[in-house]
């Protein structure tokens, strides 16, 4: 039997403190409720996942770069680096793994700078505006891709 395929989750700046600010844009679910149910779909779909944050550019490359021969599948919420980062986008495209872009908030709906994601450009797909829903929906997308590398 193939092994469970590896999903790494990465949140970018101030996500952490979902839960704790502005709950009438981001809601009341922290950002550990979204890990917990994250891992507990994760174990149903036959995924590892592990779950990180941080408030810097250059440990989401890292750890985007690190993800190369260890993980099968990224999942990514960029925070505000999606709009203004061409090192994530650069990262993203040489690890070549694929890659779902997830944002709490329709983006769209928001201010004209949110419109423009440069994570985007080298995701497999995006998910946006279904709120801590969208990590959920974004690991099952990922489970059904991983499936079909398998067999493929
Ligand atoms: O909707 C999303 O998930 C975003 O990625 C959230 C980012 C924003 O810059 C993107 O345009 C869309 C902001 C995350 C900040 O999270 C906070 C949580 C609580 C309080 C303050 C900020």
């Amino acid at each position: 039997m193939a092994r469970a395929p590896k999903v790494l989750i990465l949140n970018g700046p101030n996500l952490n403190m979902l839960g704790l600010r502005e709950p009438h844009i981001y809601g009341h679910t922290t950002l550990a409720d979204i890990e917990s149910d994250c891992h507990k779909l994760a174990a149903r779909l036959g995924l590892v996942t592990e779950f990180r944050q941080s408030n810097t550019e250059g440990t989401l490359v890292d750890w985007i770069q690190e993800a190369r021969g260890t993980q099968d599948g990224l999942i990514i919420n960029p925070a505000a680096y999606t709009h203004t980062s061409v090192a994530i986008m650069d990262a993203l495209k040489a690890v070549a793994l694929p890659a779902i872009e997830v944002h709490l908030s329709n983006v769209h709906q928001r201010e004209e700078f949110r419109g423009h994601s440069y994570v985007s450009k080298v995701a497999l797909g995006v998910i946006c505006g279904f709120g801590s829903h969208g990590y959920l929906l974004a690991l099952d997308a990922m489970a059904r891709q991983l499936i079909n590398e398998q067999e493929a």
